[in-house]
């Protein structure tokens, strides 16, 4: 069968790219110095668009790309993927849901207990050598706290079940109260205030741009801690970075940024906040399910079979 020319959009590992150059001629627009060059070049050849979950795909750019009809995702989060417009034009988009879904939410729970046991900060108290001069200070128990869960998705979800066994209970809110025996709050403010960690795990994308911001971080207040496995863009970077540093919030737990790989300085310096480099489905197994996803995904399409996780 002949190769179908894709245009690839982000850094991917070897064991995506490997199957994808077997089965596609592989146009690597992340790191082509003159992107404009390459899509002049190749741009009226592209069938399909391979990027990241953290990746974009604006509308100019799918503009050049007459013959586009796919664009498979490596990640479950699609919000650099303008779909409607995906929709209007006839491009079929593809995710990788599921597969991830528990690795994001052991690191959701890993970030809970690092910020609560400040497990972090006690790493390095003990290689800077100083446990030999006293014990670390005391830090604060799960059991009998609240979790406050902004999405209950599938990962939403199995974030709940791992905090329940930690002997916390758990609230949440969404777009709309599911069937589920978890307390809904309609209001984000008051589910803040009620939680004693505010865990967003929602789409990122406008919708949810900045839904937590300055309001409901006060409302978290000082007994609250904020973690974010979502995307960057659902808290508003600034108004966080200055609840930590007044004490507004006791900490965060964040493994995204509105502007990665950049991490602001401030942030960097917060003592109270523990970074990840978005890692959360980073273990070899969940990427390389994930890796499989997007190569059959196009594989379907380019040989009319149904789609395995299609978006649109
Ligand atoms: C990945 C993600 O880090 O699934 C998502 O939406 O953001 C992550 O799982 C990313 O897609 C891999 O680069």
């Amino acid at each position: 069968m002949e190769k179908t020319p894709v245009l690839v959009l982000a850094p991917l590992p070897d064991f995506l790219m490997e199957p994808l150059h077997a089965a596609h001629v592989c146009h690597d627009y992340f790191h082509a110095e003159d992107k404009n060059a390459l899509l002049t070049e190749v741009g009226a050849e592209i069938r399909g668009i391979v990027m990241a979950g953290g990746s974009v795909s604006p509308v100019p750019l799918l503009e050049r790309l007459p013959k586009l009809e796919i664009i498979s995702v490596f990640g479950v989060g699609y919000d650099g993927v303008p779909v409607d417009w995906c929709q209007d034009h006839g491009i079929r988009v593809t995710n990788t849901p599921d597969v991830l879904t528990e690795d994001v939410a052991d690191t959701a729970s890993a970030l809970v207990l690092m910020t609560s046991r400040r497990l972090v900060a006690a790493n390095r108290f003990l290689h800077a050598g100083a446990w030999t001069r006293g014990p670390f200070p005391l830090a604060h128990a799960l059991r009998g706290k609240r979790a406050g869960i902004v999405g209950l998705g599938r990962i939403g979800k199995a974030i709940a079940q791992r905090l329940e066994a930690h002997g916390m209970s758990v609230a949440y809110h969404g777009r709309a109260r599911q069937e589920v025996a978890w307390e809904y709050f309609e209001s984000l403010i008051e589910l803040a205030e009620a939680a004693d960690f505010l865990i967003a795990a929602c789409p990122g994308g406008a919708a949810t741009k900045h839904l937590i911001n300055a309001a409901v971080l006060t409302a978290l207040g000082a007994k609250g801690t904020l973690i974010n496995i979502a995307r960057g863009s659902v808290v508003d970077e600034s108004a966080l970075i200055a609840a930590l540093q007044s004490g507004t919030i006791r900490g965060a737990g964040l493994d995204v940024f509105e502007n990665e790989p950049q991490v602001p300085e401030a942030l960097m310096q917060c003592e109270n906040a523990v970074l990840l480099p978005h890692l959360s489905s980073g273990t070899h197994e969940t990427r390389r399910e994930m890796a499989r996803l997007v190569v059959e995904n196009l594989a379907a399409h380019f040989s009319g079979e149904p789609l395995l996780t299609p978006v649109c």
